[in-house]
C-alpha cells in the first residue's frame, strides 16, 4: 500500500515525543528534521515540504498545553491537522447538476487509469445520487480503447456510445445529443490519453470541453508519477478548466508524495482515488482520513479528539478541590461517574483524571450500572447526599435506599465503600506538596525521575503513589 515507509518513519520521528512531559524546541526541531526528510523521500515536493515543516514548528513552538493532554500528542495532533490541511481540509463533492444532463470528462497521461475510472465513477455515482449514467467511447487512437470501454460498460450493465474511429468531437457531440434523447442524466467521457506538451492533442481536448461543457473535469494521476505528476497537473490545469484529480493506483507500491503535493501546487482538488483494478476499487479522497491514515496514529488522533471534546477543566478541577477539602459527598460521586460515562472507553483519559487511575474498574461503566448508583442515589435524602457519614453509620438508613431504589442491600454497600475508598485517598493526597498537586491535577502524570525513584520519595513522605 502507498505511504508504508512514510508512515514509517513518521511514526519513529513522533514516537520520541510522545511521553515526554516537557518539550523544547530542540525536542521539535529533532522531531521535524526527521519529517522532513520522510517526506522528501516520499517525493513530495521541495516547496511543499518547507512549508509544511515551517508551519508545524511555528504551532508547536507557540501551542499552548491543552487541557489533559501530553505535549508529544498534542504535536501529533499539529502534525496530523497541517497534513489534512495541506491535502485539502474536506473531501470535495462532485458538482453535477441536479436536474438535467451532467458531463464528466476524463482527461490524463497515456495508462493513467481514465478508462478504468470512468467505469468506477459511472456505477458510484449510480448508486450514490441515483443517476442513469452512459459512457462516451472518444479515444480514436490506442487500439481496442473502445472494445476495453464496452467490456467495463457491460460489466457494470452502463450503456457505450461508439461510433468507431471518426474525429473524437463528432462522436461527443452526438453522444451528449443521444443522451439527452434517451434519458439519461450523467455522461462520462473516456478520453484518449495525451501527453501535456503534444499541442495538437492538448488542441483537440480543448475542442472538445468547448463544445461538451463538461460540469467535471477530472485528471487521471497515477500516483506512481511522483514528482512528475505535479507538472503534469499544473500544464493539464492552464489549458483546460480542471475541476478535480484523480489519484489511481494508491493500492500499489508507490511513495505518495503526489497526494501531498498536487493540492497545494495546483490548488486543483483530489477527488477520488483508485484503490485497485477492480471497478468497486474507488473511495471518496478524504484529507483527513488520509493523513491519519500516513501517520497510522488513528488510536493517538481520537484521544486527543475526545480529550478536547469530553474534558471540562474545571469541572475536574472543582471536583478534585472538593476531594481535597473532604467535602466530596454522594452528588460529586453522581457527577464523576457520569463525567467517565462521557469519556467512554478512553481509558488513557481516565488516568489522567486525578484519582480514577485507583478506582479500578470503574472505566467500564455501562449505562445500566449508572442508572443504578443514579437510583441508590436519588433514594437517599438531600442530607444523606451531603453528609455520606450518616449512610456508613446507619444500616437502617442503607435499608430504606435499598427498598426505594429497588437494588440490593449490597449493592448500596458497594457505593459507600467506593466514596469510602476515594475519600481515604483524598486524605493520604492530603500529605502531597501543593505544585504535584497541581500538575496531577493538570494530568502531567509522567514523572520527571524514575518510577523507583518516585515510590522511594512517596515512601518516605508516606504520601501515595499513583
Ligand atoms: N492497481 C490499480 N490498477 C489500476 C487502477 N486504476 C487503473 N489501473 C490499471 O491501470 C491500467 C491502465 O488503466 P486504464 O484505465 O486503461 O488507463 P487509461 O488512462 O485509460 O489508459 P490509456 O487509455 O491507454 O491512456 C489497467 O491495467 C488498469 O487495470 C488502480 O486504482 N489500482
Ligand atoms: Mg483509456
Amino acid at each position: 500500500m502507498a505511504f508504508e515507509d512514510l508512515t514509517g518513519r513518521f511514526q519513529m520521528a513522533l514516537r520520541r515525543l510522545t511521553g515526554k512531559s516537557k518539550l523544547t524546541e530542540k525536542d521539535i526541531d529533532e522531531m521535524m528534521r526527521e519529517v522532513r526528510l520522510s517526506l522528501l523521500e516520499a517525493d513530495v515536493n521541495y516547496k511543499v515540504v518547507k512549508e509544511f515543516t515551517e508551519d508545524v514548528k511555528k504551532l508547536a513552538y507557540g501551542e499552548k498545553i491543552l487541557k489533559g493532554l501530553k505535549p508529544g500528542e498534542q504535536v501529533v495532533k499539529i502534525v496530523n491537522d497541517e497534513l489534512t490541511k495541506l491535502m485539502g481540509e474536506e473531501a470535495v463533492e462532485l458538482a453535477l447538476k441536479h436536474d438535467g444532463l451532467s458531463v464528466i470528462l476524463m482527461v490524463g497521461l497515456q495508462g493513467a487509469g481514465k478508462t478504468t475510472t470512468a467505469g468506477k465513477l459511472a456505477n458510484l455515482i449510480r448508486k450514490k445520487h441515483n443517476k442513469k449514467p452512459m459512457l462516451i467511447a472518444a479515444d480514436v487512437y490506442r487500439p481496442a480503447a473502445i472494445e476495453q470501454l464496452q467490456t467495463v460498460g457491460q460489466q457494470l450493465n452502463i450503456e457505450v456510445y461508439e461510433e468507431g474511429l471518426i474525429e473524437p468531437d463528432t462522436i461527443v457531440k452526438n453522444g451528449l445529443a443521444y443522451a439527452k434523447d434517451k434519458g439519461y442524466d450523467l455522461v462520462i467521457v473516456d478520453t484518449a490519453g495525451r501527453l501535456h506538451i503534444d499541442d495538437s492533442m492538448m488542441d483537440e481536448i480543448k475542442r472538445i470541453e468547448k463544445l461538451a461543457k463538461p460540469d467535471e473535469v477530472l485528471l487521471t494521476v497515477d500516483a506512481m508519477t511522483g514528482q512528475d505528476a505535479v507538472n503534469v497537473a499544473d500544464t493539464f490545469n492552464q489549458a483546460l478548466h480542471i475541476t478535480g484529480c484523480i489519484l489511481t493506483k494508491l493500492d500499489g507500491d508507490t511513495r505518495g508524495g503526489a497526494a501531498l503535493s498536487i493540492r497545494k501546487i495546483t490548488g486543483v482538488p483530489i477527488k477520488f482515488s483508485g484503490t485497485g483494478e477492480k471497478l468497486e476499487d474507488i473511495e471518496v479522497f478524504h484529507p483527513e482520513r488520509m493523513a491519519s491514515r500516513i501517520l497510522g496514529m488513528g488510536d493517538i488522533l481520537s484521544l486527543v479528539e475526545k480529550a478536547t471534546e469530553e474534558i471540562d477543566e474545571d469541572e475536574a478541577l472543582s471536583m478534585m478541590e472538593k476531594m481535597m477539602t473532604g467535602k466530596f459527598n454522594y452528588n460529586d460521586l453522581l457527577k464523576q461517574m457520569k463525567m467517565i460515562k462521557r469519556m467512554g472507553k478512553f481509558s488513557g483519559i481516565m488516568k489522567m483524571m486525578p484519582g480514577m487511575k485507583n478506582l479500578g474498574n470503574m472505566d467500564k461503566i455501562d449505562d445500566k450500572q449508572l442508572e443504578y448508583i443514579e437510583a441508590i442515589v436519588g433514594s437517599m435524602t438531600e442530607e444523606e447526599r451531603k453528609k455520606p457519614e450518616l449512610v456508613n453509620r446507619s444500616s437502617s438508613r442503607r435499608n430504606r435506599i435499598a427498598n426505594g431504589s429497588g437494588r440490593s442491600y449490597s449493592e448500596i454497600n458497594k457505593l459507600v465503600q467506593m466514596l469510602e475508598k476515594q475519600q481515604t485517598m483524598m486524605r493520604r493526597m492530603q500529605g502531597m506538596n501543593p505544585s504535584s498537586l497541581e500538575s496531577m491535577a493538570k494530568g502531567n502524570f509522567e514523572p520527571k525521575q524514575s518510577r523507583s525513584e518516585r515510590r522511594n520519595k512517596m515512601k518516605k513522605k508516606g504520601g501515595f503513589r499513583f
